[in-house]
Parts: C-alpha cells; structure tokens; sequence
C-alpha cells in the first residue's frame, strides 16, 4: 500500500472512540515531536551541539542536555493550547498547572535517551495521559498508574515513530514525507518467549541474586539449566531497546542494584515505566518492579524511580520466579 493512503492519526482518531480532549493533548504532543526530531536531526548542523551539557541537573540529579531542557519547552509549549490540567515533567521539579477545571494529567520524559544525541543513536519523548475522578485533581496529587488512559513513545531514529495505546491495543505510526503520522501495517502483540534479553551487563557485580541468578542460566545457554542460547542486546536507551521488544519480543532489565543511588534502579515511575506498562500490558507483555506489576505501584514522589522489567510475558514470568 503506497504510503500516502496510509490510514493518518488525525483520520484513527476520528473513528476512535476516546476522550476528546485526550485527543487534542496526543495531536500537540506530535507536533511537539516533529519539532524535536527536527532539532535532534540538525544537531551540530544548523543548531549547536544539543548533546552538550546546560550545567544545570534535573530534580534527578541528572546532567540536563540543551535538547533536554527545549524538548520540554516545545513540549510545555504544544500542550499549553490544549484543555490540559497538568503538566508533569522529568525537567521540572513540579507541576505545570495548565487549568485548575482540567481533568486531565500528563507526565512526560521530554527526551530520553540525551546522553546518547551526540552518538546518532535512537532517542525518544516518552508520555502517559491520565483522567482524574474530578476537576480540580489535576497537579495537586500524583497520577496512579491505573489511571492512565492512553501511553505511548516517540522514537527519533531512522524513522520518527509513534507506539501509542488509548486503552484499546496498541498501534504504531511512522512520520511521512508529508508531515503527516500515518499508520504502520503493524499488529502489535509481544510473543510471550523470547531468547533475547536487554540488560547492562557491566553491573553485573552489583546484581541482587535473582537477577544474577538469572543472566547466568541465559549466558549458559544450550549447556545450562534453560537448555536454550541466549542473545543480548543493551541500547542504552529505552525507547530504542522498548521498540525492538514491541516489534520481535524480549525482556528489558533495569533492576535495583548495589550501587548508591541504585537501590530503586535508574528509571522513573511516573515518567518512564507507568507509560511503558500501559503499552507492554495492551500488549499482551507483562511490566514488573520484580515484586509487583508496575501499574499497581502507588506513586509516593513525583520523581521516583522504580526497578523495572518488562517484555515477553512466559519470560518475564520465568525471571520472577527467581524472586519468590
Ligand atoms: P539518559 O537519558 O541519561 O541517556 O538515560 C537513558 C536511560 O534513562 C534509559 O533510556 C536507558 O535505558 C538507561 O538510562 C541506560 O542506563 P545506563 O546508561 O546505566 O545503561
């Protein structure tokens, strides 16, 4: 099918039954997109090295890239004309209160993956939606990860993508020549085994001894306990490593380790893992702190990180049964 009769986002939305104003948010969110993309595609051409460091760090602590912090102004920006309530932000300390009648919430890694612009590798806006019981909510408590109605990711890389769920399966959309997010002929379902996992082995030594216990049976391969090889694959960044396990399987390991700093893991609650739990879950994948499902975890600050682990659902369900 040639592309420009591929079905647009605008065109899914109209026949989509969803929340209007949920609508509205996720359409600024992709203009936001194409305005980052753009940016992150020029960088060390017509604009100066975004990968370079402000000097500044996040509520994180971590050190805020220039394509960090205008990331988040395109994207504060692009909702701010929407009937957002709330705006929550790896790049803030605390909300942006849009509308004290909003209903709606959104937490937004502006751009993850930002120590890796400078090396042309694949980075993305990560984002969940959320709808609160009443007006008034918005920015003044957490969202819950069960209160996500729709989560998704924009990838930069060779293509800019979309992998977006609003509650009802999971659909991917590619940005064509035109401008336009147009459908990618793309059932998404991760396969429930896998023989691939993603994890940074240099922390090997810091490893609590499920995780450890299980890399070691999937490095032993044929001749260990899981009588299978394993293959390994480590991106350095979520949104690249997530959308190789939405399009062949996989699990993805980010757990607690050793390491000061660690003892949570590396990656946020309300940023990062709740949006990808809404989409491993629709996907028929499972999304796990390695005690409990991410989704079911009750946030206590806004900028929490969370051990996570998530992909193919047999193998997810083989590693957690290391932690029992
Ligand atoms: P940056 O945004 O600092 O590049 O971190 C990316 C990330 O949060 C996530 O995208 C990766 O999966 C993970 O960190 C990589 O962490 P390590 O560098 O510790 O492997």
């Amino acid at each position: 099918m040639r592309s420009g009769t591929r079905q647009t986002i605008n065109s899914y939305f109209g026949s989509l039954a969803f929340d209007e104003d949920g609508k509205s948010v996720i359409l600024a969110l992709c203009g936001a997109a194409i305005e980052i993309s753009a940016l992150a595609a020029q960088t060390g051409l017509t604009t100066e090295a975004l990968g370079d460091t402000t000097g500044a760090q996040n509520s994180d602590g971590d050190q805020q890239k220039q394509l960090d912090v205008l990331a988040d102004e395109i994207v504060s920006r692009a909702l701010g004309a929407t009937a957002l309530g709330a705006y929550f932000s790896e790049e803030r300390d605390d909300a942006v209160i849009f509308s004290q009648k909003g209903m709606l919430s959104l937490s937004c890694d502006p751009l993850d993956g930002s120590s890796n612009i400078d090396t042309n590798l694949t980075i993305g806006t990560i984002f969940s939606l959320f709808r609160h019981s009443e007006a008034g909510i918005a920015g003044k408590q957490l969202p819950h990860g069960r209160e996500q109605i729709a989560a998704g990711f924009f990838a930069y890389g060779p293509q800019t993508s979309l992998l977006i769920s609003c509650g009802d399966s999971v659909v991917a959309f590619g940005l064509d020549q035109d401008g336009l997010f147009r459908q990618l002929d793309w059932q998404i379902a991760i396969p429930a085994q896998t023989a691939e996992f993603a994890i940074n082995a240099s922390n090997a030594r810091h490893w609590m001894p499920p995780v450890k216990r299980y890399i070691e049976q999937c490095v032993a391969g044929i001749d260990g306990a899981r009588k299978k090889n394993f293959n390994m694959r480590w991106a350095g960044s979520l949104v690249a490593d997530a959308w190789r396990i939405f399009r062949r399987g996989g699990v993805f390991l980010y757990p607690e380790d050793s390491r000061s700093g660690y003892e949570h893991g590396r990656l946020r609650l309300i940023y990062e893992a709740y949006a990808i739990a809404f989409l491993v879950e629709q996907a028929g994948g499972l999304a796990s702190d390695g005690r409990q499902m991410i989704l079911d975890i009750a946030p206590e600050q806004l900028h929490q990180r969370t051990p996570l682990v998530f992909g193919s659902k047999d193998e997810i369900n083989h590693l957690l049964s290391n932690y029992r």
